[in-house]
């Protein structure tokens, strides 16, 4: 397949870089545990979880933003979304969430991003370290 005209198709004509696999989940073409889900942002657990629970969040329209350095004040309203999605993921109890979460965002290859369509990571259900890294 033309993976640029997949994309530019799924993203509106605004976003050239490769069509992911996110974008097939929000199309629904692959099946997803959704736990939340508006008009702008989905969330829903990550298939291989590194903690008890593990949410990924992630904008519907990538708009560009394949990375958080990609980020541009045309973003602002998305990333806000994205947070605020968050923090009411984080103390949700039917997840498995107790008293606090980690919300990590993996930037590029050196930040350990795999999935280039910008996601953040939700984790807890146990008691974390203060480690980072
Ligand atoms: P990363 O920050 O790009 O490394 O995170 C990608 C995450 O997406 C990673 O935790 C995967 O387990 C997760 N994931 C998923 O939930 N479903 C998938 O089909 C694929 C990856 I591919």
């Amino acid at each position: 397949t033309n993976h640029r005209w997949d994309s530019i198709w799924l993203a509106g004509l605004k976003d050239t870089d490769p069509a992911t696999i996110f974008d097939k989940i929000i199309a629904g073409e692959i099946p997803a545990s959704v736990v939340k889900e508006d008009d702008h942002i989905l969330a829903f657990k990550d298939i291989n979880p590194m903690a008890p629970a593990h949410i990924l969040v992630i904008p519907k329209d990538r708009n560009g933003l394949t990375r958080i350095n990609r980020a541009t004040p045309e973003h602002t309203n998305i990333l806000g979304r994205l947070l605020v999605a968050a923090g009411e993921i984080a103390k949700d109890e039917t997840l498995g969430f107790g008293d606090g979460a980690r919300i990590v965002i993996n930037d590029g290859p050196d930040g350990g991003q795999e999935v280039m369509h910008l996601h953040l990571h939700v984790l807890g259900g146990k008691k974390l370290n203060g480690q980072l890294g």
